[in-house]
């Protein structure tokens, strides 16, 4: 009776208070609550989905007076992004012995390469030396495919910052971590802090400084909220920056890819133009121009979600595929297509998805894209990610139960998007396309594509956009958002949530771990002891501990978990029914749509109860 007490009375309590009052979820950072709004999304239909996205999205750019926290659009936000930029700009304008480089794990470290990408693309093009490089933990093979595990190493951050920066003078160190939580990052902070002759440390991250991850860090004697403080004392001395507005909790508990991800973007492509506006074009650095710059991110999302019922459409017919055990596609041209290969790569630790459900291809694959160690393929990444990798191992298979995207853009070759779809339509009528247009430029082809596809959400964007702010930035920001939408919805549709929650995550590094247990906790009712019992038993697919399993370390558990499948289900299934590790993956199969096997023992725990 207890337990399911506890877990309406948290449902009660969630469903009325706002995230930002003291009592809300006070023993989680913002960035792992779980989102009032999002409550029953796993109830909801694609439309509503869609609608409760866009209203978590906006709660980035929410201007509260005397609220709790620093915000996106906060007074303190703009002035520290102000000083980085006028980082960047002397780095510009002296390139010599000097480095700008960015970090981070999973998502952030995808955003650190695909922005580092789009700025040395961009001064190349001026005859300018490339300043900026990019670190991601597990290096290059991480950009397209989850190595989570990596994300727990701050030796190896550490070590990935000496080696990129060898033989610089001054380097100025952007570290992303939406949780302030990843070790490899504050292996890379601590670097820095120790060599403050060569480093300027910079955190990007969103939770307010007090709720750093303070958990030991195996082998260090820092943690990151011990680095977090110490810059904190650096930064009245501006010898290290804080970037850290916090954006609301996630609508999928934990699930940094979204707003942390976008938020990623929008504050380092800020940074960035205006740095580049200051040293090519002489435009000042100013207060006003960069909360301008911000707003108009703001705009992108309301451009974004005028089209909910078309982004709900491919919401539908992407979880039709995936209910049915078939996958969604997306093919791309140049850099829109990056933001799908990383869309594609987060479902498999943020579902439990297998890489085939989701998958990405762009023209030329990774030659294309210009990643640090060159072909992926060879790198053993799962597949190969150029259209010719598509044509060769999965045209010959899509029939119409597979969901094809295109994402093209204006100023993609046409030609070639026609000729591909001409080809994927002889497969399957199951084509769809997101294009990205200026008012007034239309392409002879888009005519024929658009009656190739079932359904196209065409955006088109004002000519006269704001200075600072490139129509390609607001092009991907855009395709982040609707392919964010479309994959979350899928896997919503097909039962991959439970209330707001990633009930199939995979348990591959002590964040995740550690978001396990909670949640097991939150379902269950029982202690964090009990429940981090049943994770084990889950992951070593015991039914007794023995001494071996309950002296390994948690890499070890991390590392096993690996090769086990639904492992939180499994652990949630025992936790409420008492069933032995057999019995709950038999019921798990009898039930493969896991928010109903979790609810059909939630249901059942409460008769059990009530009978009592
Ligand atoms: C989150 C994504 C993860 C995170 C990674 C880094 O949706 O699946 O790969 O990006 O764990 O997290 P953080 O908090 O250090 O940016």
């Amino acid at each position: 009776m207890a337990t399911v007490a506890k877990t309406e009375g948290i449902k009660a309590f969630s469903a009325t208070h706002d995230w930002e009052s003291a009592d809300y979820e006070p023993t989680l950072p913002v960035s792992e609550m779980s989102n009032p709004l999002t409550r029953n999304i796993d109830r909801a239909p694609a439309s509503s989905i869609v609608k409760m996205l866009q209203a978590c999205d906006a709660q980035m750019f929410q201007e509260k007076s005397g609220a709790a926290y620093e915000r996106l659009l906060s007074d303190q936000v703009a002035k520290s992004l102000m000083e980085v930029a006028k980082r960047v700009q002397l780095i510009l304008k002296n390139p010599q012995d000097s480095l700008i480089v960015l970090s981070g794990c999973g998502t952030s470290g995808r955003l650190a390469f695909f922005i580092t990408s789009g700025f040395n693309r961009e001064l190349r093009r001026l005859n300018h030396s490339a300043v900026c490089s990019y670190i991601i933990a597990g290096g290059d093979r991480a950009l397209f495919s989850s190595q989570e595990a990596t994300e727990d190493d701050p030796i190896s951050g550490a070590l990935s910052l000496k080696k990129v920066s060898e033989g610089k003078k001054r380097v100025l160190f952007i570290g992303i971590s939406c949780g302030l939580s990843a070790p490899f990052v504050a292996g890379q902070l601590d670097f820095c802090l120790q060599h403050p002759d060569v480093y300027t440390p910079v955190l990007v991250g969103f939770n307010p400084t007090h709720q750093a991850r303070n958990e030991p860090i195996p082998g260090c004697t820092f943690t990151f909220h011990s680095v977090v403080t110490k810059m904190r004392e650096l930064a009245k001395m501006q010898k290290a920056f804080l970037i850290n507005p916090v954006l609301g909790p996630e609508a999928i508990s934990g699930s940094s890819r979204m707003k942390g991800g976008s938020a990623t973007k929008i504050l380092l492509e800020v940074v960035f133009s205006a740095a580049h506006a200051a040293n090519f074009s002489r435009t000042p650095i100013t207060y006003n121009g960069i909360l301008q710059h911000m707003r108009s991110y703001g705009k992108v999302l309301d451009i974004t979600y005028s089209q909910t019922e078309g982004i709900a459409a491919l919401m539908e017919a992407a979880g039709r595929s995936l209910q049915c055990g078939r996958g969604l596609c997306y093919l791309s041209w140049g850099f829109l297509g990056l933001l799908g290969l990383i869309d594609a790569s987060e479902c498999k630790p943020t579902f439990g998805a297998d890489y085939k459900d989701i998958q990405g291809f762009v023209g030329g694959g990774c030659k294309e894209l210009g990643s640090k160690e060159g072909d992926l393929n060879l790198m053993g990444a799962e597949s190969g990610i150029a259209h010719i990798d598509f044509l060769h191992n999965v045209l010959p298979c899509l029939t119409d139960k597979d969901t094809v995207l295109l994402l093209y853009s204006h100023s993609d070759d046409v030609d070639e998007v026609a000729k591909l779809a001409r080809r994927v339509r002889e497969k399957t009528s199951n084509m769809h396309a997101v294009y990205h247009q200026t008012d007034g430029d239309t392409a002879a082809q888009q005519g024929e594509i658009n009656k190739l596809c079932s359904s196209t959400l065409n955006f088109i964007w004002p000519q006269a956009t704001p200075a600072s702010m490139g129509l390609q930035h607001m092009w991907e920001l855009s395709t982040k958002l609707v392919l964010n939408a479309v994959s979350t919805g899928a896997h919503i549709l097909k039962g991959k949530v439970y209330q707001n929650y990633m009930i199939d995550l995979q348990v591959t590094n002590s964040k995740l771990y550690c978001r396990a247990t909670c949640l097991l906790q939150r379902l269950s009712g029982h202690p964090k002891s009990l429940c981090e019992e049943a994770l084990l038993k889950a992951i070593y697919q015991v039914d007794k501990l023995t001494e071996d399993i309950m002296t390994c370390n948690l890499t070890t558990h991390t590392h096993t978990a690996r090769k086990v499948k639904k492992v939180v289900p499994l652990a949630l299934v025992c936790l409420l029914t008492g069933y032995s590790i057999k019995e709950a993956q038999s019921h798990l199969e009898q039930k493969p749509i896991v928010r109903e096997a979790v609810e059909a023992c939630l249901r059942e725990q409460t008769l059990f109860s009530g009978s009592l």
